[in-house]
């Protein structure tokens, strides 16, 4: 509970790895004083340097804003995110539209920094604030007989210039097995670097599950429904021998048409280098047990 902090922070005259860099020396001030614990935060963040807010914002994908990396910087800021309600239905105890507004005041927003590796092989290190999943499905409750949970992005033609084309099926949708979407790793984030989350990266609330690749992690979503069978998933609608329905990063199984084993950090500049890719994008100790016992080349 005290090691929860709430995304309060709004300097506009810094940029805002100053304001996180300065908010996270308070916290470790405080950690040392022993108020804060932190056994879930340490065991979900990551040392790593994150990303500058540049990367994180401006090199996105969110095709109902378009193809290309620079499009949903370009475009996104015509979405209305206020007011915006999502609803919650079927195997819950209370569904119905759940406001926005009103989650967050019943949510308690944190800070994890989690890696992020796109299907592209490229990747991010990025300071998230948000809460777990599982805590808004409790607040749903959720019903003996759901196995599965699925979600749907908006669909706002008016808003949003890239679903003019048929890329893929909209609305964008996702899905989790429920043990993977109960997991604490499991995060809907709501803000980056301390701010509210940008319209590009997903506003008001996106998913992050970062042991899979980041095509799982739907935007800016406007429903959940807690179901018994696996959900359709976009990537596989269109491409299904390329995207399974688990796709969690496995250096092992390579994309059909380019290996997996390797990533380019985003944004390294003169130090930019391919890594070594994880197993489980580095959860392998928090997730394994998940999928003990599956042939993740056959669910991959
Ligand atoms: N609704 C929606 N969600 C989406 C996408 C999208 O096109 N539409 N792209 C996915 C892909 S492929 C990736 S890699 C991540 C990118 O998240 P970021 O732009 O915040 O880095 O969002 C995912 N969520
Ligand atoms: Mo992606």
């Amino acid at each position: 509970m005290a090691r929860r902090w709430k995304n309060t922070l709004t300097h506009d005259d810094v940029t805002p790895e100053s304001v996180y860099l300065n908010r996270r020396q308070i916290i470790a001030g405080m950690a040392g004083l022993g108020m804060i614990g932190g056994t879930n935060m340490a065991q979900a963040s990551t040392d790593l340097e994150p990303n500058s807010w540049e990367d994180i914002t401006q090199y996105n994908n969110f095709y109902e804003f378009g193809t290309r990396k620079e499009d949903p910087a370009a475009n996104a800021h015509q979405l209305t995110t206020s007011p915006w309600s999502i609803e919650i239905d079927g195997l819950v105890d209370r569904p119905g539209t759940y406001d926005f507004a009103e989650i967050m005041k019943a949510m308690t927003v944190e800070e994890r920094i989690y890696r992020f590796r796109c299907v592209e092989a490229w990747s991010m290190v990025i300071p998230w604030n948000g809460f777990e999943l599982k805590d808004l499905l409790d607040l749903a409750g959720v019903q003996e007989g759901a196995k599965y949970v699925a979600f749907e992005t908006l669909l706002r033609p008016e808003e949003m210039p890239g679903v003019r084309f048929p890329v893929l099926d909209w609305p964008y949708v996702e899905g989790l097995r429920l043990d993977e979407a109960m997991h604490p790793l499991t995060i809907m984030a709501t803000g980056i670097y301390g701010r509210d989350i940008p319209k590009q990266n997903g506003a008001p609330m996106r998913l992050v599950v970062p042991w899979k690749y980041g095509f799982k992690s739907i935007k800016s979503i406007v429903r959940i429904s807690l179901v018994e069978d696996e959900p359709p998933t976009s990537w596989n609608k269109a491409i299904g021998q390329e995207y399974g329905f688990y796709s969690n990063v496995n250096p092992e199984v390579d994309h059909p048409r380019w290996s997996q084993a390797s990533e380019r950090r985003v944004g390294g500049g003169l130090f930019a280098r391919r890594i070594p890719t994880l197993m489980f994008n580095g959860y392998e100790e928090e997730v394994a047990p998940l999928y003990a016992g599956m042939d993740l080349r056959k669910f991959y």
